[in-house]
């Protein structure tokens, strides 16, 4: 157990050291609450007027009406936790097909600065959850944002780090805490994310956006780096479609357009662009 997390003493994130990191890839404005609605809306606002550099980023010490996707909530203890939002502002000629995959290269993102910083074996649940051993750690919830100066994207990303089990609202729910059984520097993985989702984006932006390009190190595409983090390819999963009808198949590829392609028992193959996807329990009791 983490000796400081049922006192009240988290430690709180280290500013100076979060704007050096940013300013080392060239990134915006930080601007970190001690606590707020929703770092998704404060971003929101804040790039309403187009003058809001790319790549600004807002935190937050404690989120206390997290957005999750189709009105669901995301529920966080103060400083228990991360929740970060980031400003993409696309250049000219960058792909519109490219920005939903905004989304997944955070999430890709969090998942290597998580293996990286923890040793735990993360992985990308299609389309957005960040999970290990079955459990939910993280999860990400992009917004289109019209702002003067043209069309651009807000990515907030949430990470449970320090929580105990009682701190956790659903049972799916893990904290890098649990996971590890010791505490993890929240200000050492949030500097880890921004530089991850700052080279990862440079190398996409390069390409204007073109998920299918070798741009990033070994000729890899962006297609093809998220798809190396998606731990649903080759399980068995329910996708539970928004029409409320539920496609059971084998989760065969990562499509072109960051779609979920999936198989089903009669050997036909489906397109699926938005669902909530439920891993099925194997044989051998684990689930990915
Ligand atoms: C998500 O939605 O997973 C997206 C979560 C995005 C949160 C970030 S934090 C920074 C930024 N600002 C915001 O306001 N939001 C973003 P979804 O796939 O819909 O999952 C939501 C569901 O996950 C809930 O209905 C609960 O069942 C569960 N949940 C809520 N809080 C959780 C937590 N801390 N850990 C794991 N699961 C949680």
């Amino acid at each position: 157990m983490n000796p400081d997390s049922a006192t009240g003493q988290r430690p709180p994130l280290d500013h100076a050291r979060l704007r050096q990191a940013m300013a080392s890839h060239g990134m915006g404005e930080l601007h970190i609450s001690q606590s707020t609605g929703s770092t998704n809306d404060d971003l929101v606002e804040r790039a309403k007027d187009g003058s809001l550099a790319h790549l600004s980023v807002e935190s937050t010490e404690h989120q206390m009406a997290g957005h999750g996707r189709l009105g669901r909530g995301w529920e966080t203890p103060a400083r228990s936790s991360l929740a970060i939002s980031i400003f993409f502002r696309p250049e000219p000629g960058f792909d519109p097909a490219g920005l939903p995959w905004l989304s997944m290269l955070c999430a890709t993102a969090m998942v290597q600065t998580i293996r990286e910083r923890t040793g735990l074996a993360a992985g990308l649940k299609w389309p957005n959850d960040v999970v290990a051993e079955g459990f939910k750690l993280g999860g990400v919830l992009a917004q289109l944002v019209v702002t003067p100066s043209g069309p651009a994207v807000v990515v907030g990303t949430g990470l449970n780090v320090d929580q105990e089990r009682a701190e956790l609202p659903v049972p799916t729910a893990a904290s890098l805490q649990l996971l590890r059984g010791t505490g993890t520097d929240r200000t050492e993985l949030m500097a880890g994310y921004l530089g991850r989702v700052a080279e990862l984006h440079g190398s996409f932006a390069a390409v204007h956006g073109r998920a299918q390009a070798p741009a990033l190190a070994h000729g890899q595409s962006l297609r093809g780096t998220v798809a190396a983090s998606l731990v649903s390819l080759g399980h068995q999963v329910d996708a539970h479609l928004p029409d409320g009808s539920v496609l059971r198949g084998t989760a065969e590829e990562l499509g072109a357009d960051g779609a979920l392609i999936l198989r089903d028992g009669r050997g036909q193959a489906h397109h699926v662009l938005a669902a909530d996807v439920f891993h099925l329990r194997r044989s051998d009791g684990s689930y990915a």
